[in-house]
């Protein structure tokens, strides 16, 4: 059997960590594609050189021609710009939704069957906007946020409590910005829920309080670091998780920006939500009850979405 092919739409941060990540893993064969002539194919070549150390099996193309990506399995969308400090990831908007375009058109002219995971910001508005230029169905585009927010969140707990990130689980959902909904009650060490650590003493609502804050914080803590870019080792990891569920149909349980067509009272919008990828792609939207408060914050952070969405509309009028 052929080895899968994975499309890296984009070539800088994220997509060369996707790149070395998937060679590493030999979850199959990576064609990078960027508008930027020679990265991707330094950054082809680079890695492929790494692969007699490392012994993985893949190949590694970069290339500016849509062509290569044909018959792709997974595209993985980086495409675009990052935010600078000082930047909201709301400010990209314009800029990042003309390379959506181009990015949709090129997936729907040479890889429709691809399952394809949008990283872009903001990417709520951008992973809406990119089915609609590609045309894909909709349970096969899908958006990676929330395995990064619950990833920092899992991190920051696991420092608080001193235990194992293994066994740490936390949900974030809502949009991937600052109105994004960590849900403690549905986060977990080794199956406590926090409010009960909270109760056993482990650590106090206070402390909990500013862990979700710097979860909400977690990609402008490491943009004021960097300075010159934002975060791509971690996001870089958690879409491949998303690609990885996929590809061996393991049916993972992982929040991601999925379209709603009903679930959560919501019709026609992409929104941070607990889904389970499989062969299919997004197979299931699982609908949690969520308690007043939640839904309070769910909301909030649907309408900053909405309002994305609604410029985006604004900017382009085929999407009107
Ligand atoms: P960067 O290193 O600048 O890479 C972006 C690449 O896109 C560059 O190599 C560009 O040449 C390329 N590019 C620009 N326009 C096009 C085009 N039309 N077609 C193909 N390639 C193009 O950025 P990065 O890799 O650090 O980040 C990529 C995106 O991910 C940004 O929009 C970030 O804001 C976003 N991001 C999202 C998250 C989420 O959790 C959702 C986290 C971190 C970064």
């Amino acid at each position: 059997m052929a080895r899968p092919k994975i499309a890296l739409i984009g070539a800088g941060q994220i997509g060369g960590t996707l790149a070395h990540l998937v060679a590493l893993k030999e979850l199959g064969d990576v064609v990078l594609f960027d508008i930027a002539e020679g990265t991707p194919e330094g950054k082809a070549l680079d890695i492929a050189e790494s692969g007699p150390s490392e012994g993985f099996d893949a190949r590694l193309k970069g290339t500016q021609d849509y062509a290569d990506i044909a018959d792709a399995d997974v595209c993985i969308v980086t495409a675009g710009v990052p935010r600078k400090p000082g930047m909201s990831r709301d400010d990209l908007l314009g800029i990042n939704l003309k390379v959506m375009k181009s990015v949709g058109e090129g997936i729907a002219a040479n890889a429709p069957d691809a399952f394809v995971i949008c990283i872009t910001n903001p990417l709520d508005a951008m992973v809406w906007a990119l089915q609609q230029f590609s045309g894909l169905p909709t349970h096969k585009v899908c958006g990676m946020a929330g395995v990064l927010d619950s990833a920092r969140f899992r991190h920051f707990l696991s420092l608080e409590f001193d235990v194992s990130m293994k066994d740490v689980t936390a949900f974030v959902l809502g949009g991937h910005g600052d109105t994004m909904v960590p849900l403690t009650r549905y986060s977990t060490v080794a199956g406590i829920p926090l409010p009960d650590l909270v109760k056993m003493g482990w650590t106090t609502q206070d402390k909990l309080d500013a862990i979700v804050q710097r979860t909400r914080d977690g990609g402008a803590e490491i943009v004021g670091l960097l300075k010159t870019g934002s975060a791509f080792y971690a996001p870089a990891t958690s879409a491949i998780e998303m690609a990885e569920s996929y590809l061996k149909d393991q049916r993972r349980l992982l929040p991601c920006a999925a379209y709603c067509d009903g679930e959560f009272g919501l019709n026609g919008f992409y929104v941070g939500v607990p889904t389970i990828i499989g062969a299919g792609g997004i197979e299931k939207v699982v609908d949690i009850k969520l308690s007043k408060d939640e839904q309070v914050m769910f909301d909030n952070s649907v309408n900053a979405v909405k309002g994305l969405v609604e410029a985006c509309k604004g900017i382009d009028e085929s999407l009107a």
